[in-house]
């Protein structure tokens, strides 16, 4: 491996194609959509899709059951030997409700295909009650979507959270997100989980203060930080879409992260994948993998 990376590092980045970006031409992840619920808003979230940390808005994922999963995961194995990585990003966030589809999954997972990478991306607000199965599941690779470090920031970008029984709004809300997603980053990187951070640029609103996130999550141990472009489609109604809030051109994209060089490693091959993708960074087999295709062929 690399000179700068330890060789327990190494063994965890080599084969997982968001992580490395050499990985990312000769191994493919598969996602399984079977976490429906989410416990945050985002003002660029559309529920009726995917969640848009990851996704594309506009096509509906499918959504499986663990079991339904279980199966498509291993008749996918079959056909793409190169699948190294099953992750679970939505379509809502995979640790609210508990995260019970989600490691009900990564549990019977473990146990049938032991060689395949788990992998999870969160919103983070139920992360720190979670890390300790995280761990007992052999995750070893957690993503968690922070769009700021200061609640100023974060009140304009989500509008309410659902946390300890009750509804937060404004402020209020932000600063409690905040709380448990640092807290959430800083538990994973003390047992040796590499955490991604992912970000959504939004021009005017947090496309500056993405620097002080990207030091920031570098300082609690954060591996890669993935500045990702706002996808903003008014005619998907997200909230964003509706206040005519546009995303950043390729060159505004570049610029924020060209400045955030030096500081946490930048991912620069993010292809914003769907909730249910299957295959290489950048294709999608999901349509020769749906669930009715693999129960036809028993
Ligand atoms: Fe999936 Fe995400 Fe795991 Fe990768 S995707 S859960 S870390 S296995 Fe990868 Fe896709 Fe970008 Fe995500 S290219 S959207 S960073
Ligand atoms: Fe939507 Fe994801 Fe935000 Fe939840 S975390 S509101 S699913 S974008």
């Amino acid at each position: 491996g690399p000179a700068d990376m330890a060789p327990e590092v190494w063994e965890k980045v080599k084969n997982h194609p968001c992580y490395s970006e050499e990985a990312h031409h000769y191994f493919a992840r598969m996602h399984v959509a079977v976490a429906p619920a989410c416990n945050i808003q985002c003002n660029y979230c559309n529920r009726k899709y995917d969640c848009s940390n990851e996704s594309r808005p506009g096509v509906v994922s499918e959504k499986l059951t663990p079991d339904q999963a279980i199966r498509k995961i291993l008749a996918v194995a079959k056909e793409i030997p190169q699948l190294s990585v099953i992750g679970i990003a939505g379509p809502g966030d995979s640790l609210a409700a508990g995260g019970r589809n989600t490691f009900a999954t990564f549990e019977q997972l473990q146990k049938k295909a032991p060689d395949l990478k788990l992998c999870l991306s969160t919103n983070g607000l139920a992360l720190p009650d979670h890390v300790e199965r995280i761990a007992q599941y052999n995750i070893d690779h957690v993503t968690i979507t922070i769009n700021m470090v200061d609640p100023e920031v974060g009140q304009h970008i989500y509008p309410w959270i659902f946390h300890g029984h009750r509804r937060w709004t404004g402020l209020d809300a932000a600063k409690i997100l905040h709380e448990r997603q640092m807290l959430g980053l800083e538990m994973l990187t003390a047992r040796g989980i590499l955490v991604k951070v992912n970000s959504v640029m939004i021009p005017g609103i947090n496309d500056e203060h993405l620097l002080e996130v990207n030091r920031q999550v570098k300082a609690r141990g954060a591996f890669l930080h993935n500045i990702m472009p706002l996808i903003s489609d008014p005619a998907h109604g997200t909230q964003f879409g509706l206040t005519g809030q546009r995303g950043p051109t390729a060159q505004e994209l570049k610029v924020v992260q060209d400045a955030c060089e030096g500081g946490a490693k930048l991912m620069r091959h993010c292809r914003q994948c769907r909730a249910d993708a299957v295959g290489l960074l950048g294709e999608d087999r999901g349509a020769e993998f749906t669930i009715d295709r693999i129960e036809a062929m028993g």
